[in-house]
């Protein structure tokens, strides 16, 4: 089984050094591939059709050198649908795919993708045939120049999204051999689903490669997501490659990353909170008990809503502390974790993941102190932190370019707050 992560995220792309450090964390946690797919780099999406400037082939290329060096599967994909091919000029705009995946290949890949999601569902049924030939054209390129296969993302990648037009589609590849078929799952953003997956291979004939889009924050980048994985059912593995789509920020997505590697070694043995710890040592080794101690407060993403019968939740013991009206235990645990925040800052070992996170404790310790002086009665200082807490802002990339946004943290704190 293939096992790894998509970069497949819209905003901001990984820069050269986080590509870097994750085709290295990759190999350090036997994983073996990285699909590079990220929607804001031009020339995967929007300019499909030109080639990489001299610079940016040089950065694919040492890319591609470290991944092979290391073993890592590094696939290049392509995705000519949101400035859609012209099927009607289908030799001149296959020829344009074709030198790219030369330019890409001449830099040292191996391997190549092409990508579908997110286009006009219904005029994608109404080139379907061109579809097909496009994809076979494209997998006969691959399987000649490299003798790998051509991984694919279809519209209809979802349960949710899928209808009669979509099963249609998907039944044109039953046929195609060399042909790996991503797949989302029971909606977009949705915890592994074992009759998911089955459902797919019953109808497409070859088990799916999960695209599985957590931790991704695309949909939600005012938040950041440090989530124990639980997100399973327990019945055998019935896919036969698996990648995590991940946030924007690169070196905090490896907490998860690391988790989920762990499930695909041995699904049967795996214990979420255990390895949930382990990977908070293996990029925390120095300050993990605080990062432990804060990381609930950043359980937030789609996959974590939609799992039924979680263990692990958000800030549940300061939750139960506030029903049951335990005063003593609930300033206890917001002190607790104000001081978790001020150690961490003071005591981290992994800058880049600092870095990252640091707008996100910040504010989730003056958020977590606008709780605790409001429980005192101190309504103006609370105002105060809270405030504080409300000002910090990241940056993202929007619809018009760079923006700053607010950050959001823990829901249960603001739900108190609200509340007392
Ligand atoms: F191809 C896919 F499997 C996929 O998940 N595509 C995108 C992906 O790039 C993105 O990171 C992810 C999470 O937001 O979801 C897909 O993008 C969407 C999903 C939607 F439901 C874009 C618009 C939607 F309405």
């Amino acid at each position: 089984m293939k096992k790894g992560i998509i970069e497949g995220f819209y905003g901001i792309p990984w820069t050269f050094e986080e590509r870097k450090s994750m085709i290295k964390f990759l190999d350090e946690i036997g994983m073996d591939q990285y699909i590079y797919a990220p929607k804001d780099d031009p020339y995967h999406n929007k300019k499909w059709r030109e080639l990489y400037p001299a610079e940016e082939i040089r950065k694919i290329k040492a890319l591609a050198d470290l991944s092979n060096e290391k073993g890592i599967e590094f696939t290049w994909a392509i995705h000519p649908g949101q400035n859609p091919f012209d099927f009607g000029s289908y030799e001149k705009e296959i020829s344009k795919i074709f030198d790219k995946y030369r330019q890409v290949m001449a830099a040292g890949v191996k391997s190549f993708g092409l990508c579908m999601d997110d286009i006009d569902k219904n005029l994608a049924y109404d080139q379907r045939k061109d579809h097909i030939k496009l994809i076979k054209d494209l997998e006969d390129f691959v399987e000649r120049e490299t003798g790998s296969c051509l991984y694919f993302v279809h519209p209809w990648y979802n349960d949710a999204w899928i209808d009669e037009k979509g099963f249609e589609y998907e039944s044109l590849l039953k046929d195609i051999n060399n042909l790996n078929v991503m797949w989302t799952g029971s909606q977009v953003v949705a915890p592994i689903s074992y009759d998911s997956n089955e459902g797919f291979a019953n109808r497409v004939g070859k088990k799916p490669y999960i695209w599985f889009n957590w931790p991704v924050n695309d949909y939600r980048p005012e938040e950041i997501f440090i989530e124990t994985f639980e997100f399973y059912d327990s019945r055998e593995i019935n896919f036969d490659g698996f990648y995590l789509n991940p946030m924007n920020q690169a070196e905090t997505s490896k907490i998860s990353i690391y988790q989920v590697g762990e499930y695909l070694k041995n699904s049967a043995k795996y214990k979420p909170e255990q390895a949930f710890k382990k990977a908070i040592k293996f990029l925390e080794p120095i300050d993990c008990e605080d990062l432990i101690k804060i990381a609930p407060s950043f359980y937030g993403s789609l996959v974590y809503e939609r799992t039924e019968g979680k263990k692990f939740t958000e800030d549940m013991e300061i939750k139960k502390a506030f029903e049951e009206k335990d005063r003593e235990l609930l300033r206890n645990l917001l002190e607790e974790k104000i001081k978790a925040a001020e150690s961490y800052k003071k005591n981290h070992a992994n800058e880049d993941l600092y870095k990252e996170i640091n707008p996100f404790v910040e504010s989730l310790k003056n958020l977590t102190k606008a709780v605790l002086t409001r429980l005192d009665g101190n309504k103006i200082q609370a105002e105060t932190d809270y405030k504080r807490a409300k000002d910090i802002k990241i940056q993202v990339l929007g619809e018009n370019g760079l923006e700053k946004i607010n950050v959001k943290t823990s829901g249960i704190l603001e739900d108190i707050y609200q509340k007392i």
